[in-house]
This record gives structure tokens, sequence and C-alpha cells, in this order.
């Protein structure tokens, strides 16, 4: 009989160098494994992400990622960029002091439905009404993931959460409508399976200014699917693969979605619009004259 155990072993297979992961440069891959749940769709996203970004060929010193709190709101830190973890709803009012304080950055909120429109909805309305210059990537899990799955603005009528154990009886948000109706000038919607497409039209809203929102709806096995009884997250990738239609340019005030229904995605808004930064500098570098200088580490208004 062998006495041959693992320790006394000497036929491995010789070691072979596994070339790095194209998205590895994006990534801080010290803190791989990610937390994110087998079949969670976030993770998705944030290749998509990372991929545009790399098409763009964008300097990674010049572009920078927020976040709020969520499952969501943990890609931030994911991301090999300056990243911001910031409190529960804040992404948006974070973002909007660094774009203004640094107009060269590429500003991406990266955040969950909950926190940018629940907590964080009123932020998220009025920088659309201003026409803040900041690319938002909105994961729409229909609720709340992190914290147990509670009801969400977006779970849709009759779905359950842990909150709304009966059904949901709440009108939920159609988000891009909301973004469309506040003002902003470019909104998208797809499904975590849209991955070229998602990925190109991240590329592009990287090229555009103002306030983009590109909504993701992604699956949340553990909760929303799990109270549901939707399966897997490969379920919900199939359930997309049946349900998406693709409309561009539909009038945004018909893409509510229904529980188990079909899911609109496309491009509905892509206008260009004065941001809010040039809406400030025309103002007042017309009242003001040379004694207003742009936004900037130095700009603004200056003092006599
Ligand atoms: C002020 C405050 N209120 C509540 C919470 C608890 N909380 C953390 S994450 C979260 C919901 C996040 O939902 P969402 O943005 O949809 O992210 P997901 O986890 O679904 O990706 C809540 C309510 C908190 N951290 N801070
Ligand atoms: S709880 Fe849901 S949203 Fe959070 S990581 Fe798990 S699957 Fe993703
Ligand atoms: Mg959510």
């Amino acid at each position: 009989m062998s006495t041959t155990t693992v320790e006394t072993r000497t036929d491995f297979p010789p070691q072979v160098a596994i070339p790095e992961h194209p998205t590895a440069p994006y990534l801080r891959m010290e803190r791989i494994p990610h937390v994110w749940c087998p079949g969670c769709g976030i993770g998705t996203v944030v290749k998509c992400f990372a991929t545009a970004l790399e098409r763009t060929g964008i300097d990674l010193d010049k572009a920078s990622v927020v976040s709020g709190i969520g499952c969501s709101g943990r890609a931030a830190g994911y991301l090999k960029l300056d990243g911001f973890h910031t409190t529960h709803g804040r992404a948006i009012p974070f973002a909007t002091g660094l774009k203004l304080g640094r107009p060269e950055l590429l500003v991406t909120v990266f955040s969950g439905d909950g926190d940018l429109a629940g907590i964080g909805g009123n932020h998220f309305i009025h920088a659309a009404r201003r026409n803040m210059d900041l690319l938002v990537i909105l994961i729409n899990n229909f609720i709340y993931g992190m914290t147990g799955g509670q009801n969400a603005p977006t779970t849709p009528l009759t779905a359950k959460s842990s909150t709304m154990p009966f059904g949901n009886f709440e009108p939920p948000f159609n988000l891009p409508h909301l973004a469309a109706s506040c003002g902003a000038p470019y909104v998208a919607r797809w499904t975590c399976l849209h991955i070229r497409r998602l990925t190109w039209t991240i590329e592009e809203a990287i090229a555009r200014k103002g306030f983009r929102l590109i909504e993701v709806i992604a699956p949340c096995p553990t909760l929303y699917a799990r109270l549901n009884k939707l399966g897997t997250g490969l379920d919900g990738l199939r359930f997309y693969h049946d349900n998406a239609e693709i409309r561009h340019g539909a009038d945004t005030s018909t893409l509510d979605i229904d529980f188990q229904e079909s899911i609109v995605c496309g491009k509905f808004v892509d206008e260009e619009k004065p941001t809010f930064s040039e809406l400030m500098d025309r103002h007042y570098g017309s009242v003001l004259g040379e004694r207003y200088r742009p936004m900037g580490p130095e700009g603004g208004w200056q003092h006599a």
C-alpha cells in the first residue's frame, strides 16, 4: 500500500503563470474576493464600467468614483480609481462638491436604487434639475439588498420584500422618467445581461456632459429573488433574456416596470444642454466680469 501523502508527493504539475485578467488594472485586486453573493449582478456592472474606462483610454488619475451605502455602494472600494465610499444617500452631493472643486475630473456615482432614489432621492432630482456634470450608474435590484431585503422605492407592485411580505402596494418610481422629467440630458436603461450594450452606453456617456443616468437592472438572488421565488441569478438573466425589450428613444413615461413583466431598455434621452457649471460661469462672468474666475481649485468668486 502506498504511503505517499500530500506532504511527500513530488509529482505536482509545474506552476504556470496565469496572465493577468484584463480588468485587473482597474480593480484593487488586493481586496478580492469581493463581498457580493454568487449570482449577484453588481460585479458584472463593475466589469462593464472598467471595460468602458479602458476603451476610452481615460487617464485613471482623472477619473473618480463615488458610492453611497449598500451592496452596490461597495463598488467604489474595488475600483482602482480615487474612490469615495460616502454615507447613505449622499453620494450625489459628495460627487457634486468633488466635480465643482475639480472640474477636470470624470466623476461617476455608482450606487443602488435605495441609496440614490430612496434616502438620496432629493439629491438625485436636484442634481438632474441643475444638470450637474455627473455620470450616475444606478443598480436597480428592486430592493434594499444589504440590509435584508426591505421595500425600496423601486420595488414593483405586488412583489414581496421583507417589509412587505404580502406584496408591495406602494407605486414605485419609474427612474428614467424621474430623471428625464427633472431635465437630465442623457438617460438609458439596461439589464446586467446586456453587457456589450451597457459597456458601450457607459463609454458613450463618459464622453457626454451633464447629468447622465444609466439605470442597470440587476438580480439580487439572495433577497429579492428568494423572497419572490424567482430562482438563481442565472434564472434572473434568463428572465432578462426573454423579457427585455429594446426601444431606443421610448417615451420615458412608458417605462414603468411591473412585477415579472417586460423591461424596456435602451437609450431614451441624449441631448445637449448647458451644465450647472457652464450656466454659473456664464452668469457670473457676465455679472462680475474679471472679478469672477471659473470654478477649479482657485476659481469662483474673487474678493476684491
Ligand atoms: C442613515 C442610514 N440609514 C440607513 C442605513 C442602512 N442601510 C444601509 S444600506 C441600505 C439600503 C441600500 O439599498 P440599495 O441602495 O438599493 O443597495 P443594495 O444593497 O440593494 O445594492 C440601508 C437602508 C444606513 N447605513 N444609514
Ligand atoms: S444581498 Fe443581493 S444585492 Fe447584496 S450582494 Fe447579495 S445578491 Fe447582491
Ligand atoms: Mg437595491
